[in-house]
């Protein structure tokens, strides 16, 4: 029997009421599958590119341990977007289709990438604060409705615990040496910290997608909830290195439970998500490079599988 749109898109919702999990085989409405296939592969693309600020301090880790450490974070971040393309592709979207949107510009990826890593420091701020941010955004992720995009989480939430600590003992380690390894502790938190309150998205009220994507239960928390977690779980930590927040406004309010904190500047957040900020050019730039120098691995993969299949007709017959 056929069903209407509008008796599927009800059962569809009470599925998601009743907290089940959605699977790639699943009736879906068209616009649940496009969320996902733009905030999945946003979220793809970012771990990709995220591995290009870290990966220009491999070579220059001060020591053989956090060079050890720092590669396998990035080498973590190379398999988080690989799990992520494919929870992607179970949605009906190839993985050249994916590249190609990244490669010319028109996917977004987050705006944290979008600034320089200029020091050591920013090794131990990037960590801290970054990865820290992105917990508390995919460990609601973790319970997302769609199965493959949650299982995937899963598995990425343990290692970026591992990134986080592994940025915040760089910190210790900087904010407990000399005067003038605290100071570059300070300047790297001075640089990151608004750009990392601004990973959570435009405030509720500016927020496209939320509403929607709360009642599909792909996000749990709105992005002002998560932000807010985010600063009231890493004030403390700062307090503990001895830096201070660049905020004149943030204070503790006895009232709310939480801290209040300054106006996040949403001109500099829309330059950076629409292409303007400091390093999308070179990021896309290098994206595109490395797409290009690896042309011949695809080639001779694709070269071999043919060849696999051939003697396997052949000897079928
Ligand atoms: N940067 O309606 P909204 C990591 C866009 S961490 C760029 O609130 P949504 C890592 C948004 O896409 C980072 N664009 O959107 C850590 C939308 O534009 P479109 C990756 C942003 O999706 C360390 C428009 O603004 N994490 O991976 O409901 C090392 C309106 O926003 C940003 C994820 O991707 C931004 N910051 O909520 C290496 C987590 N914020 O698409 C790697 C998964 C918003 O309509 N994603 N926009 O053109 C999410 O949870 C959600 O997509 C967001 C935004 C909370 C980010």
């Amino acid at each position: 029997m056929e069903h209407s749109i509008e008796y599927l898109e009800k059962q569809f919702q009470d599925r998601i009421d009743r907290g089940e999990n959605i699977e790639a085989k699943d009736w879906m409405p068209e616009k649940y599958r496009k969320t996902h296939i733009r905030q999945i592969s946003q979220h793809a693309h970012s771990e990709i590119v995220g591995m290009l600020p870290e990966g220009n301090w491999i070579t220059r880790a001060p020591s053989l341990r956090r060079k050890v450490a720092l590669l396998a974070k990035v080498q973590d971040e190379a398999g988080h977007g690989l799990y992520l393309y494919s929870a992607a592709e179970t949605l009906g979207i190839s993985r050249d289709e994916l590249f190609h949107q990244l490669h010319t510009g028109k996917a977004k990826y987050s705006s944290i990438f979008n600034y320089p890593a200029v020091t050591w420091a920013d090794m131990g701020a990037i960590g801290w604060l970054v990865d820290g941010a992105a917990i508390i955004n995919q460990v609601m992720l973790t319970r997302t409705s769609y199965g493959p995009y949650a299982r995937a989480m899963v598995r990425i939430c343990k290692e970026e615990s591992f990134h986080q600590r592994q940025g915040y003992e760089i910190m210790i380690t900087l904010c407990n040496g000399t005067e003038e390894q605290k100071a570059m502790a300070q300047d790297a938190l001075n640089r990151w910290w608004w750009p990392s309150l601004m990973m959570f998205g435009p405030t509720d009220a500016e927020s496209t997608h939320t509403e929607q994507s709360m009642k599909w239960k792909i996000k749990r928390k709105t992005n002002d909830e998560l932000r807010q977690q985010f600063i009231d779980i890493t004030i403390p930590q700062a307090e503990f290195l001895g830096l201070t927040v660049p905020d004149p406004d943030l204070k503790w309010n006895e009232e709310r439970g939480h801290y209040d904190f300054g106006e996040i500047d949403w001109t500099e957040f829309w330059q950076v998500v629409k292409g303007f900020g400091p390093c999308n050019k070179e990021r896309l730039k290098a994206r595109n490079k490395a797409w290009d120098n690896g042309a011949w691995v695809r080639e001779a993969a694709l070269a071999y599988s043919e060849k696999q299949s051939k003697e396997s007709i052949r000897k079928a017959v």
